[in-house]
């Protein structure tokens, strides 16, 4: 089947998905749950930058996505800014128990808010399984989705796995839909 036609076939090229986050927001348990559908065994800090590459079904289609899990120390920012280059989507993560996860995130990565080219985005609350911790109401995070015109905001959990997959298929789905206007 010619990609061209059809952005999700098997043969279109490689989607690449950037994953940024606050340190300890749970970006790498996000993308560990996606890929084995369970919690990961240990936690551990990303350095610099990860990448996991896998399939994700939509409708009738395999499409390859090429997942760049990133550190959320800002002493890696400029490597993972570099990273993002060609990105054909983004998960913006922050932790729905730690308000400065969600507020710190414009000011750090503002040239890519502002850039605003049009690259699909999912704002992404994590670890709503903390519901005594909550810090952020579901409301007022997406009101600061809707500010920066971000179409597609979840509340997930890596621990029960509740909307991760949702999530990124919402997420692919949009990627693929970009890519075929841009061919
Ligand atoms: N309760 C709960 N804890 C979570 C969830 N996701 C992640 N965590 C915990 O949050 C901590 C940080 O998770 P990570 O996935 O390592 O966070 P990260 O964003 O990748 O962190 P860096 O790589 O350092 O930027 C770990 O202790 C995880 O077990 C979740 O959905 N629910
Ligand atoms: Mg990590």
């Amino acid at each position: 089947m010619d990609p061209q036609k059809n952005p999700a076939a098997p043969t279109a090229p490689v989607l690449k998905i950037v994953i940024l986050g606050d340190s300890y927001s749970g970006k790498s348990a996000f993308l560990y749950r996606f890929v084995h559908g369970k919690s990961p065994p240990l936690p551990d800090c990303t350095v610099g930058v990860d990448f996991v590459v896998t399939k994700v079904r939509l409708d009738d289609n395999d499409v390859k996505v090429q997942f760049w899990d990133t550190s959320g120390n800002s002493a890696f920012d400029r490597i993972v800014r570099f990273y993002t280059a060609g990105a054909h989507g983004f998960v913006w993560m922050y932790d729905v128990s730690r308000r400065s996860s969600l507020i710190d995130f414009e000011e750090r990565w503002e040239h890519l808010v502002q850039q605003n080219t049009g690259v699909p985005v999912v704002l992404v609350g994590t670890k709503c399984d903390l519901v005594d911790r909550r810090d952020i109401s579901y409301e007022e995070a997406h009101q600061f989705a809707k500010r920066l015109n971000i179409e597609n905001h979840f509340e997930v959990s890596a621990k029960t796995g509740v909307n991760v997959e949702q999530s990124v298929i919402t997420l692919v789905a949009k990627c693929c839909e970009h890519r075929a206007t841009q061919q």
